[in-house]
């Protein structure tokens, strides 16, 4: 056979093998739906990887295997092979080459980046909060609106201002395709246009802590008009004058509140902190070994100064140890707009009383 027709099959099988691959690679690393504007440019950039992955994977086996094959030593073989030192071209060419190839994608990534992170017009804000281990959502615009799951209208920009309070953790939606981390001390922002309406899940990608892997929140992206039903709805809740200690205490330990449920259950399932299930007025073992009657006074304390009585089983300094200046701080916010009284550990200790 002559050199120019194993040049051709070399190229046919390149071809063959680069395609092949190419299409392999979307079953082995399958994304999820893109739901987000800035999906698509990202997707692109990955596209043009995945091309560029199975090619240069090619080019290597495709030579190697070839070659191995058609030019392996025949029987009656006994000569040695050429002696062959080196050839400058090819080299210079695989030095050069790679080196625009590579360059090309750093500006492709840093134009991408650029279009995706660029304020856009139109933008609404809103605040997050990421601690150990629950996400919080705030809506400036919609009069500091509070909650617990992302809601988001479609087709509009949201900048998420993102801060953590404890330690780093990462906001990742992956149908949306970016992510960013968040970090304590400095503010970070993330942009998102969603597309398709529909519910997603917010993971935290940053391994935080004992509970990482339940550190996660809903995402819901819904049509503008039910944006605007939902912002309603939610600002109509009783004021906190209407509720009851015990509901107040209910919504102070929720994911909107304080976040005690990240650590503390309801039902008696063993978590990084005491069950609340049968706690109030029953006996409590301390670390120390001593017991004591889960009265308001222990669990004032409790709330207050964590590791003054740690609880037998249970390590100190994982609850937050500040919760007397958040919730003055709080109570001070809400007294400042309703005319009412508030004790939020009187709340909470009314609503831990409810679960026997
Ligand atoms: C990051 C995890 C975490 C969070 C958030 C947290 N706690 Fe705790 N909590 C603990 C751990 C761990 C203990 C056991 C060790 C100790 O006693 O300090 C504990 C103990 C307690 C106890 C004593 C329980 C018992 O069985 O004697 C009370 C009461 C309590 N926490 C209330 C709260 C309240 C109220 C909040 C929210 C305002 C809260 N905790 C938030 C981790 C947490
Ligand atoms: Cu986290």
């Amino acid at each position: 056979m002559g050199r120019f027709r194993h040049f051709i099959s070399v190229v046919i099988l390149l071809i063959a093998s680069t395609v092949g691959l190419r299409f392999l690679f979307e079953y082995i690393f399958a994304l999820p739906i893109a739901a987000s504007a800035e999906a698509g440019p990202i997707d692109t950039l990955f596209n043009g990887h995945y091309w560029m992955i199975a090619f240069l994977f090619s080019l290597i086996m495709v030579f190697m295997i070839y070659s191995v094959f058609v030019f392996r030593r025949q029987d009656d073989d006994e000569t040695d092979g050429p002696h062959i030192h080196g050839n400058t071209k090819l080299e210079v060419g695989w030095t050069i080459i790679p080196l625009f190839v590579v360059l090309g994608f750093g500006v492709w990534g840093a134009v991408t980046l650029n279009e995706i992170t660029r304020p856009k017009e139109g933008e609404m804000t809103v605040n997050v909060t990421g601690k150990q281990w629950i996400w919080n959502f705030s809506y400036p615009e919609q009069d500091n609106l509070g909650s617990g799951e992302l809601v988001l209208p479609v087709g509009r920009t949201t900048v998420l201002k993102m801060n953590a309070d404890d330690v780093i953790h990462s906001f990742w939606v992956p149908e949306f395709r970016v992510k960013q981390d968040l970090v304590p001390g400095r503010e970070t922002t993330l942009r998102i246009t969603p597309t398709q309406i529909g519910s997603y899940k917010l993971r935290c990608a940053e391994i935080c802590g004992l509970n990482h892997t339940l550190m996660e929140a809903d995402v819901r992206v819904v049509s503008d008009a039910d944006f605007q039903a939902w912002v309603e709805e939610k600002s109509a809740a009783p004021a906190f004058a209407e509720m009851t200690p015990e509901q107040r205490g209910a919504f102070w330990a929720s994911a909107e509140g304080f976040g005690c449920v990240a650590c503390h259950s309801q039902d008696g399932t063993p978590g990084v902190g005491p069950t609340w299930k049968g706690l109030y007025s029953h006996e409590v073992e301390l670390a120390d070994g001593s017991t004591t009657t889960a009265d308001d006074t222990y669990i004032t304390t409790a709330i207050y100064d964590p590791n003054a009585q740690v609880v037998s089983g249970f390590n100190p300094n994982i609850m937050p140890q500040n919760y007397r200046d958040q919730f003055a701080t709080r109570e001070q916010e809400v007294e400042s707009a309703e005319a009412i009284d508030l004790d939020i550990a009187a709340d909470l200790i009314a609503f831990i009383k409810t679960l026997q």
